[in-house]
């Protein structure tokens, strides 16, 4: 009786100990994914066109960093919603934009640049594009 109530509580902490690893095994993937994300991010340079969906009622990516001279174009991939770009600080917009439609911009002063989407900006639809001189590397 003693032995097996002492063998169900080593069971027990074994199955904790698997929770344990199992759960930093999962943590070090979505860091290692969400590393991947951001070097693919990086990798522009003048003259490159980068892509930003408007989908679902946000944009995707939601945060973009590229360099000096890269165009970025929004592509709206809904089926029905329609939605726009508007840069607050510059008052730039791109007026509203349906399923398939795009709009292009192109960054060629470094700095942060905010926008959001007009129609749907209480509802969370904000980006960022963070503008970066091309390093020498
Ligand atoms: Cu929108």
């Amino acid at each position: 009786m003693f032995i097996q109530e002492e063998g169900v509580s080593m069971n027990k902490r074994l199955l904790t100990l698997g929770a344990t690893a199992l759960t930093t095994a999962l943590l070090l993937s979505g860091a290692a994914l969400a590393g991947d994300d951001k070097d693919q991010d990086q990798a522009t340079s003048e003259g490159d066109v980068v892509e930003v969906e408007m989908v679902d009622n946000r944009f995707k990516p939601d945060e973009l960093e590229v360099t000096v001279g890269t165009t970025v174009r929004w592509v709206n991939v809904e089926r029905r919603s329609n939605h726009d770009i508007y840069f607050p600080e510059e008052d730039i917009k791109s007026g509203r934009l349906f399923p398939e439609e795009s709009w292009e911009r192109t960054f060629d002063e470094a700095g942060t640049y905010e926008y959001y989407c007009q129609p749907h900006e209480n509802r969370g639809m904000h980006g960022v594009i963070r503008v970066v001189e091309e390093s020498d590397e």
